[in-house]
């Protein structure tokens, strides 16, 4: 089975000062994605910035930075509906109008960090909803053992209708699960049959995390949204170092590295028309 590796490129809470590399405007997104893809990224998860490199849901911006990574390539996009902790869930939600091929669903609020992280469960089946009309893939990030049990609760209610469900174990968030293999396997075990699913392992635990998740079957995750280092000290010189090492991992575990147009497949949506 071949693994779907997915480039996340700048997340919602790093900085140029973290990491000099980092991309926040839509040109320099573009061209990581672009390289991404070139190393073998069949799927973007997009973070937006503003002018000031903070966290937004603007429409505008959201649209030049799908204009400009589709202008360079076919990767599969998949905007981010997290967006920020300041950003409020109604200017999120906004960003489905906009028909990406996917977006993310965090299915309950948490603590997330020094922050909170508000996915009210009202608001979050009205998203659900949308995503279905508007033919949105969500990917359903699970920070906690609780967050599968929603998600499946929204299938089971009908709420989400898209097959195969798309999962995302989060492991190392302050206010999730920790970054270990014992709750990795756990929530393995615990997701329904024949659904799609990758690790995204934040901080210091992020290869190992993310080699098991491919060893165990899963997709995979890379970039500088999960991780601004390739080891202790040293920074990653921009996403392509992360994702050319997920692609070698999988590589040494046999596991050949999806197309955009398999991805698509195997999620059962539309390869971009580009
Ligand atoms: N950085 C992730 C753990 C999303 O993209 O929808 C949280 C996040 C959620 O960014
Ligand atoms: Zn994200």
């Amino acid at each position: 089975m071949s693994v779907s590796i997915t480039v996340a490129t700048t997340g919602p809470i790093a900085s140029k000062k973290d990491n000099p590399s980092l991309p926040t405007q839509p040109d320099e997104i573009a061209e990581e994605v672009h390289a991404a893809f070139l190393a073998g990224a069949s799927v973007a998860h997009v973070h937006l910035r503003d002018a000031q490199d903070r966290p937004t849901a603007d429409l505008n911006i959201a649209r030049e930075t799908m204009e400009r990574i589709a202008e360079r390539c076919p990767i599969l996009i998949q905007l981010s509906t997290g967006v920020g902790l300041d950003v409020s869930f109604e200017e999120r939600e906004r960003l489905v109008e906009l028909r990406p091929q996917m977006a993310t669903l965090n299915p309950c609020s948490m603590s997330f960090g020094a922050g909170e992280f508000r996915n009210p469960p009202a608001d979050v089946e009205r998203m659900a909803r949308r995503m279905n009309d508007l033919g949105v893939k969500p990917e359903l990030e699970i920070y906690d053992t609780g967050h599968l049990e929603a998600a499946l609760r929204l299938r089971d209610a009908g709420v989400l209708t898209s097959e195969p469900m798309q999962f995302s174990i989060v492991l190392g968030v302050r206010g999730g699960m920790a970054a270990t293999p014992a709750n990795l396997i756990t929530m393995v075990e615990r997701l329904p049959e024949d659904c799609v699913w990758q690790v995204i392992a934040i901080g210091r635990a992020n290869l190992e995390l993310t080699a098991m998740g491919i060893a165990l079957g899963g997709n995979a995750r890379a970039g500088l949204e999960d991780t601004l280092f390739l080891r202790k000290g040293e920074l990653s010189q921009g996403n392509l170092p992360l994702v050319q090492r997920a692609v070698d991992v999988a590589r040494a575990l046999d596991r050949p590295i999806a197309t955009h147009d398999e991805t698509a497949k195997a999620l059962g949506i539309g390869v971009p028309a580009r």
